[in-house]
């Protein structure tokens, strides 16, 4: 009789695995929602980001992979004029722009808040004309 339990027993499990795996199909590929990565290429000059010595935008969606180029863009003033660009709010700082390093690429997902960004170096040319660097959320309907 005891066999028998133990049989059972085995067998129900045996069962309860083979129901199991059939209930583990593989999911359909789940619609898309995935959007598209925002990239920006930023030129950073004394006279400020893209030229705009005020407040500079960059319009993203919260959730989205952003990946922002920053080019040195005082090629051609007379003397080199190092910028050193931060993004504190994603954990940015320190990136170098000058004539040896004319180009850097960021990358971070954006959250749902307003984030600054902006030259950190006191000593360039044009400071503050790289102190209003704004990266936007924007409101999005599907
Ligand atoms: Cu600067």
């Amino acid at each position: 009789m005891i066999k028998t339990s133990i049989l059972l027993f085995v067998l129900v499990g045996l069962l309860l695995v083979v129901t199991s795996c059939g209930q583990s199909q593989p999911a359909e590929t789940p619609p898309s929602h995935e959007h598209e990565k925002a990239t920006f290429q930023v030129e950073v000059s004394r006279n400020g980001f893209n030229n705009m010595p005020g407040e500079f935008q960059l319009e993203v969606e919260a959730g989205q992979e952003v990946e922002i180029t920053f080019v040195y863009g005082d090629g051609d003033f007379p003397q080199d004029n190092p910028h050193v660009i931060a993004i504190p709010g994603y954990g940015i700082e320190d990136v170098v722009l000058d004539k040896d390093n004319p180009e850097k690429t960021v990358s971070f997902t954006a959250g749902a808040g307003e984030v600054v960004f902006k030259c950190t170096t006191i000593t360039c040319v044009g400071h503050t004309n790289l102190q209003r660097g704004l990266i936007v959320p924007q409101e999005h309907s599907h």
